[in-house]
């Protein structure tokens, strides 16, 4: 099997300065004519034969300057352009490929959703249309015409629109066929993954936006025709990242016009080619009688991660794919920052943290644990993971920990003049920092190069004569595949003292015990851990005090400490970090559950384990704090999730105890709350019938919705009706759903008709069919196994739609610990058998199934052979896809 080494990379030895494609359009015959001006590299190898890049490509023909090229001078196949000996001086090649987009069904190319012609690229899609060098440090101008039937209503490409018409009708279509044309030309030079072409009868949203140097730019979203009232939010998120773009990176937008095209149809979020992003129509369409405040929050952050790409990304994109972090870890540090600042930020980076756990915690300890930056890979689909995308905002964000506010951005204003308009490395980003803040950023750097997530265990002890408070913290990382062993990493520790009495406690100095030096006064916040073993001391301590450790998440580590439980509480009472408020109840009732699970597996009844009195107040009292934000409150209502238990305790994991445990502990916190969980959820109920999607308002919504939730643990029929009523009393999708979820996830028997009369009412709307699949594919019942079975067969799913088979199978595997793990192994095999079949037509969504297999080493042995069973006979599948096998093979190593 080829692997791609970062060691072994080296420029083309020609550069394409300018791409001139038409492209005429047929659902089974389009054509495609490129002219590319291409000339040697200095420096680049001499005589050296142009290789091109193709995938699954009919040849036409091919020209050089304009004449037919001999057989012999050249060589063709699906895969490969050959020039056999080029020009050592400028030149242009001509080549014409034929391509039937309605046949793509990998959705990586050109293809067809609904009707429409639209193009992914990223990563290696344009090699499916066109010979070319199909890699990101090739930068070209292009200009596009596209041809079309007149009933091809709007023909878009990257850039500007320069010119339109109409045309006579080609050879070989009915005379009486009128067609016409565009032409697009995008003056900014772009690598080919950045192209994007969109044709057919859409509907158009229009709107404007003006820039800060005062442009006045066109903003344009397309939608399938009657979905034109769902694009209202979308294009708000989008003049608001525009705006704070400018505000916060001193960023504005480029070209004349911006436009947004939603398909139904889409491997993935979004893709955000120049000027033409294309979207999962997921991520854009939104009213509140279908969409959750959960999608409206989605979409907000998916435009602006999108758009933020404009600059860190398409401006300044990679050398290579190794570097995909470059562009995607910033630019999700970019929208998490832009969420912030649009919503709480204490809230968003809960739920930041919440997902970097549930998401990259266990790819970073399992078998497909990878860098930030990977230095090899046989598929580059299957990089982009969450350790690329979250872990690498994490590693932005630490740079931001690390050199300030102002830093950060001295640092980021460099790269961007510097690197403006290049192909770069993550030497050149880090270089950037260096240089800016004078700082050494070599040790930090590992965070890159290191992968699986580091151990901290801290402890602290309190000298009350010597008015000290020494902490010792000592860093390890486990081994992960390739890496056996780790070097030390440097990490910052946001930190902070509570008194025992819950006020802040002040120091006079600190001092890093290790060297003996003073590092900071009373104003230091961060503690930079360098070495194995590092101890500091905190001076003019005045009163016994409790560390608040890891402050907003300041690093992705798992941290233990020697913190009591008392400690805990009282962080989670008063600690002005309200994530670690937060992570001190998480940290309580985590400790709670990974107990219980224990005593379950060693055979000890539900009710082992009783929650100690004082967490059920420390609880109640925040839950009924008014001073603190609904949003948090729901947050706090959460219980740690399942896989993360599963994690925590590392080996021998058995989900159905795990589960157990955690339905104890709400049936127990759900008891002993009583009646105040219901007198709050009414006290809630907002008699504004009109429905506003701002923070606030779904902050109140999530803390009402949360409440019913823990309330229907104790499975009252009193409370199932209340549930029944929230949902026909509902004026948005939130809180239907919300009420539908809680029936279904508490097996109420009330959910069954609900379930069915949700369908009837949503038959016709995809998206919020999604929903539907996803939640009965999500509920741990035995019985759920045979309904995704049975749902397999039903109308409202295809096999062709990743949104429909990410809503049923990807959530059967990825939100249902209990049933994916069964121990005799059918959700396994129900699993396989999808990623199998599914691989013949779309092995990128495919593969994507195939990571919910990445911890199954940490199962207990039954489950473990179940699940390798399966694993192999992917693995020993015929004709696998290269994506399926080399995440089976990776998963199985
Ligand atoms: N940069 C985009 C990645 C993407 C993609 C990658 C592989 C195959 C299909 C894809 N669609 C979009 C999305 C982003 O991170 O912004
Ligand atoms: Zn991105």
């Amino acid at each position: 099997n080829s692997v791609v080494r970062l060691e072994d990379y080296i420029p083309t030895p020609y550069s394409i300065d300018h791409v001139s494609l038409t492209v005429r359009l047929d659902p089974l015959e389009t054509f495609v004519t490129s002219t590319l001006s291409i000339a040697p590299r200095e420096g680049g190898s001499e005589e050296a034969a142009l290789t091109l890049d193709g995938d699954d490509l009919v040849f036409v023909s091919a020209r050089l300057n304009g004449d037919v090229l001999e057989d012999s001078a050249y060589s063709a196949s699906d895969e490969q352009f050959i020039l056999k000996n080029p020009p050592q001086e400028a030149f242009t090649l001509e080549l014409v490929t034929k391509l039937a987009p309605q046949k793509n069904t990998q959705l990586m190319g050109l293809y067809r959703s609904n009707g429409a012609y639209c193009t992914q690229c990223e990563a290696e899609g344009f090699r499916r249309i066109t010979y070319f060098y199909d890699r990101p440090d090739v930068l070209s101008v292009y200009d596009v015409r596209i041809e079309a039937p007149v009933e091809v209503k709007y023909l878009l490409a990257n850039g500007n629109l320069v010119d339109s018409g109409t045309m006579s009708t080609p050879e070989g279509y009915p005379e009486d066929q009128l067609w016409h044309y565009a032409c697009w030309q995008d003056p900014f030079p772009k690598p080919s993954y950045l192209f994007a072409l969109v044709a057919g009868d859409l509907a158009r949203v229009e709107d404007r936006f003006v820039t800060r140097s005062g442009r006045d730019i066109t903003l344009h979203i397309y939608v399938e025709h009657g979905k034109e009232d769902r694009v209202d939010h979308a294009m708000d998120s989008l003049k608001r990242s525009m705006k704070w773009d400018e505000d916060v990176f001193d960023r504005e937008y480029d070209l004349d016009i911006f436009m947004i095209v939603a398909v139904s149809d889409f491997n993935m979020g979004a893709m955000e080619n120049k000027g033409l992003n294309v979207f999962n129509d997921k991520y854009v369409l939104a009213k509140p009688e279908t969409a959750t405040d959960t999608d409206y929050a989605l979409i907000e952050g998916v435009i602006a991660h999108e758009y933020f790409h404009n600059w860190t990304g398409n401006r300044i994109t990679c050398r290579d794919w190794f570097q995909l972090c470059l562009k995607e870890g910033l630019t999700v540090f970019r929208d998490q920052e832009f969420s912030s600042d649009m919503r709480s930020r204490p809230v968003k980076r809960i739920s930041d943290v919440q997902q970097l756990r549930a998401r990259q915690f266990p790819e970073d300890s399992g078998p497909l644990a990878h860098q930030v930056r990977p230095e090899v890979y046989s598929e580059i689909n299957n990089f982009y993971t969450s350790t690329v995308y979250e872990k690498g905002a994490e590693v932005c964000r630490m740079l931001e920990t690390l050199l300030g506010k102002e830093g950060f951005k001295a640092g980021l204003d460099l790269y961007f003049d510097r690197f403006d308009g290049q192909a770069v490395t993550i030497e050149d980003f880090i270089a950037s920092f260096e240089e800016a803040c004078s700082v050494d950023l070599s040790q930090f750097a590992l965070w890159y190069r290191q992968a699986g997530t580091p151990d901290l265990v801290a402890t602290y002890s309190y000298d009350a004569a010597r008015e000290q408070l020494s902490l010792s913290i000592e860093q390890s990382c486990p081994p992960t595949p390739g890496q056996p062993t780790k070097k030390v990493m440097h990490i910052p520790v946001r930190f902070g003292l509570v008194g025992r009495d819950g006020s802040p406690v002040g120091f006079t100095s600190v001092i890093d015990a290790n060297s003996g030096q003073e590092i900071g006064k009373s104003d230091c916040t961060v503690l930079e851990i360098r070495e194995r073993q590092h101890k500091f001391i905190l001076t003019g301590v005045s009163k016994d005090a409790i560390p608040s450790l890891l402050r907003g998440f300041s690093a992705p580590v798992h941290l233990r400490t020697n913190l009591t439980h008392d400690d805990y509480l009282c962080l989670m009472g008063h600690d002005t970090d309200p994530f670690n408020r937060w992570e001190a109840a998480q940290f309580i009732l985590m400790d709670h559950l990974v107990q219980q699970t224990r005593a379950l597996q060693a055979g000890a009844n539900t009710s082992s384990h009783a929650l100690d009195d004082s967490i059920l107040e420390a609880l109640k009292a925040c839950l009924m704090d008014d001073s603190l934000e609904h949003a948090f409150r729901a947050q706090l209502l959460q219980l740690p999730i399942e896989s993360d238990v599963g994690r925590e305790i590392g080996h021998d994991v058995d989900p159905d105890a795990i589960h157990r445990a955690r339905e104890s502990l709400r049936h127990a916190l759900s008891t002993a709350l009583g009646d105040s969980l219901i007198d709050l959820y009414k006290a809630l109920d907002d008699k504004d019938t009109s429905f506003r999607s701002d923070a606030s308002s779904a902050g109140r919504r999530a803390l009402r919705n949360g409440l019913l939730d823990l309330a229907l643990a104790r499975k009252e029929e009193a409370i199932s009706d209340l549930a029944v009523a929230h949902y026909h009393n509902a004026t948005n999708m939130t809180d239907r759903f919300a009420a539908l979820a809680s029936l279904t996830r508490n097996e109420m028997p009330a959910a069954n008709a609900l379930l069915d009369a949700f369908h009837a009412e949503f038959t016709n709307d995809a998206l919020v069919i999604d929903k539907w699949l996803s939640l009965q594919a999500s509920a741990p019942q035995e019985e759920t196994l045979q309904r995704v079975k049975d749902l397999l067969s039903h109308p409202s799913f295809s096999m062709n739609n990743p949104n429909r088979v990410r809503s049923l199978i990807g959530a059967f595997a990825m939100n249902n610990q209990v049933q994916f793990n069964r121990k005799d192994g059918e959700g396994f095999k129900l699993v396989a058998d999808i990623i199998i079949e599914l691989d013949k037509s779309n092995p990128q969504t495919a593969a994507r199934l195939a990571n919910n297999f990445r911890s199954w080493k940490a199962l207990e042995p039954d489950r473990q052979g179940q699940a390798k069973k399966e694993l192999l006979r992917i693995a020993n599948t015929e004709s696998l896809s290269k994506d399926v096998a080399d995440i089976a093979n990776r998963c199985l190593q």
